[in-house]
């Protein structure tokens, strides 16, 4: 089985790259990411039957032949911050809307299947307290110019597996944490921030829900659905793990053995989506996945470990995130 899989050098997608080989001993990865800013071709380094190819999702010449020799193509590669797109939407535009194009019909020409994968952002928030969770047949209300851009890549498969036959299917997920995400994202930022002796920043009033879910549950449920799900269908993924962002603060402030306090309100985030929260009952009764990490203070744990034991992977990132954030007053 051969098996492309871009951006792979991402937070999920080298997450994906790992559990792949280790699951899947039959299968040769071909990682394709364009190496921006938030990938980092450590995070896959010494894995035996990967290649990595650096180039761009949305050229269609670099595409075409990677395709072509693949049985199954799992698109993680995105522009994934909601705080960047508010800044500069462009490369959003490009990689997540075109990139998918391009991959979608290079699918479409070599009979290749095809996974996509998205984000419960696409649905808009729900009101905190509100006695309801995302489900997949809801309206497309996205927020922001990252999950309006995502909701159009998601549009173009569906319009792919109608129209032309593309044997394709989406995921849509929930907030991840765990080993190698891009410490721009809360959580690691916040964790960097006490390794660093500095006191973690929090969006407004910090009572915004998210559902957390560890990435490894993440990508059990993709290939779940790669195996088990039906074309053109839309699966939500997510693993019951509804926090507001004082709580995960406050919980990482105790790993660091700090004062819940020890914390500063910042700027809110402008169009800030106050909460997510995901009915996974489709994908659970479908292919019967389950998650492993059922307890979110142990992945947590876990995870503050893995940024205290891999400084030399964030170090030098460090700086030039906080200094973007300070421009904002965040
Ligand atoms: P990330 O920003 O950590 O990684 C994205 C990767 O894509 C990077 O390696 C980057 O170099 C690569 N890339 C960017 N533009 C590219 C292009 N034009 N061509 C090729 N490669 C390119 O993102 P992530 O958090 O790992 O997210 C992966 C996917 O999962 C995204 O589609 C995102 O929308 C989705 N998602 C993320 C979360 C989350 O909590 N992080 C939740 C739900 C869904
Ligand atoms: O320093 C911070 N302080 C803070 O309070 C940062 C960076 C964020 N926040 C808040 C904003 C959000 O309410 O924490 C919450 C999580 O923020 P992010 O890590 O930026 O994630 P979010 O905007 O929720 O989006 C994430 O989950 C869905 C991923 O980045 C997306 O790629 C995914 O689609």
């Amino acid at each position: 089985m051969k098996v492309l899989i871009t951006g792979g050098a991402g937070f999920i997608g080298a997450n994906f790259v790992h559990s792949t080989v280790e699951a899947y001993p039959n299968a040769d990865v071909t990682v394709l990411d364009k190496l921006t800013y938030a990938g980092n071709p450590d995070s896959i380094k010494g894995l035996d039957r990967v290649e990595l190819v650096v180039g761009d999702i949305a050229d269609p010449d670099t595409v075409d032949p990677l395709v072509a020799q693949s049985d199954l193509v799992v698109n993680f590669a995105a522009e994934s911050h909601n705080d960047n797109s508010l800044k500069d939407p462009s490369p959003f535009i490009r990689t997540n809307i075109e990139g998918t194009f391009q991959l979608l019909e290079a699918c479409r020409r070599h009979g290749t299947r095809f996974h996509h994968i998205s984000t419960d952002e696409v649905y808009g928030d729900l009101a905190i307290g509100e006695d309801r969770k995302f489900e997949p047949g809801d309206p497309y209300i996205p927020s922001s110019p990252y999950s309006s851009s995502k909701g159009a890549s998601d549009l173009l498969v569906r319009a792919w597996v109608r129209s032309f036959g593309v044997e394709a299917t989406i995921s849509n997920c929930s907030n991840n944490y765990g080993p190698f995400q891009h410490i721009e994202k809360f959580i690691p930022r916040t964790i960097t921030n006490l390794i660093d002796g500095v006191r973690p920043r929090v969006y407004g009033t910090g009572e915004q829900v998210r559902d957390w879910i560890h990435v490894r549950d993440h990508n059990t449920a993709v290939w779940d659905i790669i195996n088990k799900g039906r074309i053109g269908e839309t699966y939500l993924i997510g693993a019951n793990g509804e926090k507001n962002n004082l709580e995960v603060t406050q919980m990482i402030l105790q790993e660091f053995g700090r004062e819940p306090s020890d914390f500063d309100h910042v700027n809110d985030r402008p169009g800030h989506d106050q909460r997510y929260a995901i009915d996974n009952s489709k994908l659970v009764i479908e292919t019967g996945w389950e998650p492993e990490f059922k307890n979110f203070a142990a992945g947590l744990h876990d995870t503050v470990e893995w940024y205290k034991a891999n400084e030399p992977w964030w170090r030098a990132q460090k700086e030039t995130v906080e200094a973007k954030y300070a421009k904002s007053g965040q």
